[in-house]
């Protein structure tokens, strides 16, 4: 069904044939052509994420984290059921660290505590559209595996491509395609990416909620939505989820030896998947409506991570 819709060019006709709008027309290429510092960023990010490591041990007065988990678009409103509260550091006092600086997505290290094992919780993330690098984006990852973190559950607000997917769906990840055109890793890291998304940690997601489908998400850079044809080309490709996140993260993850648990909330149908155009605040909006939900089943499934996994690998 998703393949004819991502090769059936008159099913996108319609968005093609829109007139241009006034606002399409107007010259806004001032105001957008600000990307941040461009120059190569030669911070040691392997530094920043020990002294992170640091601060947050000695301001929560933990040892070290065992579970992870970004909460993206969306997913961080229920954030107070996810556990008992050890503490909540702002991520702008952390070293390497910055204030997400898009709205609706807050920005606190929230350590909490679920059946015996510590969390450690980011309510945001930097995102690779800021420009501050592919290192800054892995920046929480390489310091919750330093706080000794095993498995990660990466979570993000996304478009969908398949049509039986309503704005609110949870889909777990099954795999991902890496369009950023870039990595965290430098080097001879030559890590095996073909169980990125924990088969176990999928199976016992399942065993919570049988109905989540599953997807292939594509991290594109962002932050302009797609065109029609690059979510085609995603389709083709064999993605079933857009978004700007998740894939640098997860990459990191790997290479820091986490198991990971990815999860999208699709908030809009990709363009060109429906008429509408692409809206911030729908976006926002179906996130908050979905949000005790997603609060409930995040709560559950770190309850049975905390309990079944062996943290002592
Ligand atoms: I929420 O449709 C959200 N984030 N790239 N495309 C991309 N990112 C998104 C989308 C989307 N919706």
């Amino acid at each position: 069904m998703l393949r004819q819709q991502a090769s059936s060019i008159s099913y996108f006709k319609s968005i093609y044939d829109t007139e241009p709008t006034a606002s399409f027309n107007k010259r806004t290429q001032g105001d957008r052509c600000h990307n941040g510092n461009m120059t190569p960023d030669a911070t040691n990010y392997s530094d920043l994420a020990s002294d992170a490591t640091d601060e947050i041990r000695r301001r929560a007065g933990i040892p070290g984290v065992d579970i992870a988990v970004i909460l993206g678009s969306g997913w961080a409103s229920g954030v107070d059921q996810l556990g008992e509260r050890i503490a909540a550091l702002p991520l702008d006092e952390l070293t390497g660290f910055s204030r997400p600086v898009v709205a609706g997505h807050g920005g606190e290290a929230i350590l909490t505590n679920v059946a015996g094992r510590t969390v450690l919780a980011y309510t945001g993330r930097t995102h690779f559209y800021e420009g501050r690098g592919a290192h800054a984006v892995a920046h929480g990852v390489r310091t919750a595996a330093e706080l000794g973190a095993k498995v990660l559950i990466v979570t993000n607000g996304c478009g969908g491509l398949d049509t039986s997917w309503n704005p609110g769906q949870v889909v777990v990840l099954r795999d991902h395609i890496n369009l950023t055109g870039t990595t965290p890793l430098h080097g001879p890291m030559f890590i095996d990416m073909s169980t990125a998304y924990d088969p176990q940690l999928r199976q016992l997601i399942h065993e919570i909620e049988p109905a989540l489908p599953e997807g292939v998400y594509a991290q594109f850079a962002g932050p302009a939505y797609e065109t029609v044809a690059e979510v085609r080309m995603a389709g083709i490709m064999g993605a079933t989820l857009v978004g700007m996140s998740t894939t640098l993260e997860v990459i990191a993850a790997r290479a820091c030896g986490l198991r990971v648990l990815g999860l999208s909330l699709v908030t809009n149908l990709a363009a060109g998947v429906t008429e509408t155009k692409l809206d911030h605040a729908e976006v926002i909006a179906a996130g908050r409506k979905a949000g005790p939900r997603l609060a409930a089943l995040l709560a559950t499934t770190l309850e049975r991570i905390a309990v079944t996994v062996n943290f002592d690998d």
